[in-house]
C-alpha cells in the first residue's frame, strides 16, 4: 500500500491518530448498521451510546464512513448526525468505493468497506452487530455479500452476534471454512443467530476469554496467515429473542421481498426494515444492546492484541 498516495484519501480524527501512535486500542465500528440498519432517531443515540461504551473500556472508538469523498476513520458528533439523518446516504461495499470516493460523495460503508478502511488506518479490532453473508436461494440468484471475500484477504478481527436467518447460516459458514476465516465463539462452541443464541450450526472453536480471541487472532498473522478472523459473540439473555418467533418473522419478510423483486443490495436493508415494523419496535432494542455487547467484547479483544 502506498501510504503517501493513502493520506490523500484518509481522514484520521485526532483522538484515534493519537490512540494509534501511542499504541492505544481502538475498536472500528460501520456506518451501514446507523444509516441503513436502525431508524432516526434511535440510530444517532446509538452512534454515540455505542462510542462511549468503547471509550469507557479504555479503548478509543472509530466509526467509519465517506464523507464528500474522504475516507474518515473516527467521526464527529456531526458526523454521526449526518450519517443518522441525511437523506441518500449511499450503501457503499468494495465496488461501490471508487465511485464514491472520485464523485465526492457521501456513503454509508459496510463490514467489507469498514474493514479496508481499518486496514488503511492500522486498526485490527472492528465491532458490528451482523456481517452478510450467503443468501438463501443464492444457488441462483449468486447473492454473497462481499463481507465474506473481505474476511478472506483483509487482516481485521470482527466482532458479531453472527448472522440473521435472513441469510444461510449454514452455507455462510462453509463459505468462510473454504476461504481461511477462522470462526470463535465467545464462551460456547454454538454459532449465535443474530437476536438468537443459537442458529443450530456451530463455529470452529469456542474462546473462554477476550485474550484468547486475541491470541488466536495475532497468531494467524504471525503465521503469515492474511485474512479476518470472525468473533460470534451471543446476545446477552436478558435481550435474546424467541428463535420461534423470529423465524417466523423472518420467512415472512424473506418473501415479501421474493414478491417485490427486492434484489442486490437494497434486499439487506429491506428485511431489517421489514422485521424491525412486525417485531414492533422489539428487534430493535434487541440490535441495540448486542451491539453494544459486541462493542464491548471488541474493547476488550484489541487491550489484549
Ligand atoms: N446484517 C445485519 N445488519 C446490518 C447489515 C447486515 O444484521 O446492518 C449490513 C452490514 O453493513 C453488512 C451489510 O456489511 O448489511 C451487508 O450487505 P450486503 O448483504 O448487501 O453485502
Ligand atoms: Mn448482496
Amino acid at each position: 500500500m502506498n501510504t503517501e498516495l493513502l493520506k490523500n484519501y484518509l481522514e484520521v480524527l485526532p483522538e484515534v491518530q493519537e490512540a494509534l501512535q501511542t499504541g492505544k486500542p481502538v475498536v472500528a465500528l460501520e456506518s451501514t448498521i446507523i444509516s441503513h440498519g436502525m431508524p432516526y432517531p434511535e440510530n444517532e443515540k446509538f452512534a454515540n451510546d455505542v462510542e462511549n461504551l468503547i471509550r469507557a473500556e479504555g479503548a478509543v472508538p472509530a466509526t467509519i464512513a465517506i464523507i464528500n469523498g474522504k475516507l474518515k476513520v473516527g467521526l464527529t458528533p456531526e458526523d454521526l448526525s449526518l450519517m443518522a439523518s441525511g437523506k441518500n446516504i449511499a450503501k457503499v461495499s468494495r465496488r461501490d468505493l471508487p465511485y464514491l470516493v472520485a464523485m465526492k460523495q457521501t456513503g454509508a460503508t459496510t463490514v467489507a468497506t469498514t474493514m479496508i478502511i481499518a486496514e488503511m488506518a492500522g486498526i485490527k479490532v472492528f465491532a458490528t452487530g451482523g456481517i452478510g453473508g450467503v443468501h438463501r436461494g443464492a444457488q441462483k440468484t449468486f447473492d454473497i455479500s462481499a463481507d465474506l471475500q473481505e474476511l478472506a484477504h483483509t487482516n481485521v478481527a470482527v466482532v458479531c452476534a453472527g448472522c440473521k436467518s435472513i441469510l444461510d447460516i449454514g452455507l455462510t459458514l462453509e463459505y468462510l471454512e473454504t476461504f481461511g476465516v477462522p470462526v470463535l465463539c465467545m464462551g460456547t462452541k454454538k454459532f449465535p443467530a443474530f437476536y438468537c443464541k443459537e442458529s443450530g450450526f456451530e463455529g470452529d472453536y469456542a474462546c473462554a476469554a477476550p485474550e484468547d480471541a486475541a491470541a488466536v487472532i495475532r497468531t494467524k498473522w504471525d503465521l503469515g496467515l492474511n485474512g479476518g478472523v470472525l468473533i460470534a459473540n451471543p446476545i446477552p439473555d436478558e435481550w435474546a429473542m424467541d428463535p420461534d418467533r423470529m423465524n417466523k418473522v423472518i420467512d415472512e419478510a424473506v418473501a415479501e421481498a421474493e414478491r417485490q423483486h427486492i434484489h442486490g443490495k437494497n434486499i439487506t436493508p429491506f428485511l431489517l426494515a421489514r422485521i424491525k415494523d412486525v417485531t414492533g419496535g422489539d428487534s430493535l432494542a434487541s440490535n441495540i444492546q448486542l451491539a453494544f455487547n459486541n462493542a464491548k467484547m471488541a474493547a476488550k479483544i484489541a487491550a489484549a492484541l
